[in-house]
């Protein structure tokens, strides 16, 4: 295996030598694990197309649990776990997959379930998994809660189709739970945040973050990539962005920064994209020019993010950064939230 910078072989000089390093825009703010990608097809138990968009979790023993959106030789997907003890090989892989679709008993999952992302709720003490469920009516927002990744309790759509990218925030907020979603609406594709007081009803629908217009990185498209990171200074988001061009569309990933007891405040919003499809397992796959994160973990450090994402449509790709510099680089690369939704 290539060594790849762990916290804990991190001298307390190499963190001040962080600290005092300058923000430069062109600083690239995560490394590629240089044995990309992780996962793909090749290492399935089982044939299938593709193993891509995993959402991602640091479980109580230690190890890295991916739940991974497999696409079968149909075009269907279904979510299979992959386990590790260090979050980036010897993955151990179950042998049918975890968590199929079951159109029987729920029809909106009659063309199979996408891009799973997934929060710890210490209140509840499960993981709360929103996905995609796909149907006639187009994709929609489905939960499921689950104490082991083998059994799940599933809630249903809670929010109809044309809607995904969401995730539940890890605890409540103002006394309800919050969803972060991306509806589809004659408005755009708009981050947007609404609230429930039992995880099945949910109401007050808000805009959280608009895709810019024109010629921005992040204009036509935006949505939520993994889970949002509770930060000192608020909670840091990861969203992508799409930009269409005459050869298809560019997914890239940028940064925003919400406040802690009020998330639909948007404190801080990166100008630029951050993240991007450099690498050929990025740039080729069945979908071009895609980065795709679902899930993160965070290191003992408290500070190393791994982020897990789908390359190309085709494969789970790693790559660590650190929160400190995430939130740095946003002091010195970003306009006040409104400011940035024109
Ligand atoms: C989005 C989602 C993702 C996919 C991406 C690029 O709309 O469907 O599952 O990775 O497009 O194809």
């Amino acid at each position: 295996m290539t060594p790849i910078l762990l916290p804990s072989v991190q001298s307390e000089h190499d963190v001040s030598d962080r600290q005092a390093r300058d923000v430069d825009p062109q600083r690239a703010l995560f490394t590629r694990y240089s044995g990309n990608p992780i996962l793909s097809r090749d290492n399935w138990p089982y044939p299938v197309n593709s193993v891509f968009n995993a959402g991602a979790v640091r479980l109580p023993d230690g190890d890295t649990l991916l739940l991974c959106r497999v696409e079968d030789r149909r075009g269907l997907s279904h979510l299979t776990v992959a386990r590790s003890a260090n979050g980036i090989d010897g993955w151990r892989i179950d042998a049918t997959p975890t968590f199929p679709a079951d159109p029987v008993k729920y029809p909106e999952e009659i063309w199979g379930i996408e891009d799973p992302r997934i929060t710890y709720v210490p209140e509840l003490e499960q993981y709360a998994v929103a996905y995609t469920s796909f149907a006639r009516g187009g994709p929609g927002v489905s939960l499921a809660l689950t104490r082991d990744f083998r059994s799940f309790e599933r809630y249903g759509v809670i929010m109809p189709p044309e809607d995904k990218d969401a995730a539940l925030l890890p605890r409540k907020v103002g006394g309800y739970w919050a969803l972060i979603h991306r509806p589809m609406t004659t408005l755009g594709a708009h981050m947007w945040i609404s609230y429930s007081p039992n995880l099945r009803h949910w109401g007050n629908h808000r805009v959280m973050l608009q895709a810019r217009r024109g010629g921005w990185w992040d204009a036509n498209k935006i949505g939520l990539c993994s889970p949002p990171i509770e930060t000192e200074k608020g909670w840091l988001v990861l969203y992508h962005g799409v930009r269409q061009t005459a050869s298809g569309s560019l997914y890239r990933i940028g940064l925003a920064l919400f406040d802690l007891d009020n998330p639909e405040i948007c404190l801080q919003r990166g100008d630029s994209w951050m993240f991007g499809a450099e690498s050929p397992y990025e740039r080729g796959g069945d979908v071009k020019d895609v980065v795709f994160p679902c899930g993160q973990t965070i290191g003992t450090d408290g500070d190393t993010i791994y982020l897990y994402y789908g390359a190309g449509d085709s494969c789970v790709a790693l790559a660590t950064g650190s929160i400190r510099e995430l939130l740095s680089w946003l002091d010195g690369n970003s306009s006040a939230g409104d400011a940035a939704t024109s």
